[in-house]
């Protein structure tokens, strides 16, 4: 499994160090909230605080954009190659055309699906996806409860990739990934971890260690 940690969950004013110490611990992805207030009640992070990490790094970015008619806004991200863009199912209405965008960028087309958005959603544009991303809490706040159906819906996910010839794409799992849950993500099939406040990022925890221990446990 990969780690992604939530970057809405650092102490901003050991921004640097943060980004430093998840370096060295050997993360794969950096994952960004981008909230509007309108597609989820609050507002999170923005181009100019993603520009300014990127300046620090050469960490791949994971653009989680919990935004309504994300295609309006692509552009304007630094979206380089490699990069995961996920946008939502319920909030883009070109959906086929917003994924051909990102790829077209070079970057890796992802579909968020809140937890009451069932999974046929994305059958028509599994041509279109590199990754799905299963949101185990409803967008909008760090530090919730797990939706505990959830855990069935990843084991149905990856079913029905497996039975669609697509088990290529990746499963990402994002909300209330504990040390525990993300065990039972991990078994269900989920295969990128957002890591927030409910395991690196619990106040007075070591980062670099514990985003070592975090990526031996998800195995
Ligand atoms: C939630 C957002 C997430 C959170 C993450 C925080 O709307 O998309 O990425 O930042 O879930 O982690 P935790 O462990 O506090 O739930
Ligand atoms: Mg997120």
């Amino acid at each position: 499994g990969k780690i992604s940690p939530s970057m809405m969950c650092v102490d901003f004013r050991k921004l640097e160090e943060s980004v430093r110490a998840l370096e060295r611990a050997g993360t794969d992805y950096l994952h960004f909230d981008v909230m509007d207030g309108h597609f989820v009640p609050n507002f999170t992070l923005g181009p100019d605080f993603i520009r300014c990490v990127r300046e620090m790094t050469s960490i791949p970015f994971d653009f989680h954009l919990m935004v309504e008619r994300p295609e309006s806004l692509l552009s304007v991200f630094d979206i380089r190659e490699g990069d995961i863009v996920s946008v939502h199912q319920e909030a883009s209405v070109h959906l086929q055309r917003t994924l051909q965008h990102i790829r077209d960028k070079g970057a890796r087309p992802s579909v968020a699906l809140n937890p009451a958005t069932p999974l046929y959603a994305v059958d028509e544009v599994l041509d279109d996806l590199e990754l799905v991303l299963v949101m185990t809490v409803n967008p909008g706040f760090a530090g919730q409860k797990l939706v505990p159906s959830t855990l069935r819906k990843i084991a149905g996910l990856k079913e029905r990739l497996t039975a669609s010839g697509r088990p290529d794409i990746e499963i990402e799992v994002d909300g209330n990934v504990s040390w525990d849950n993300a065990l039972k993500m991990r078994q269900a099939g989920a295969d990128i971890f957002v890591a927030g406040t409910s395991s690196i990022f619990t106040p007075g925890t070591d980062i670099e260690e514990a985003t070592k221990r975090f990526k031996t446990s998800i195995l």
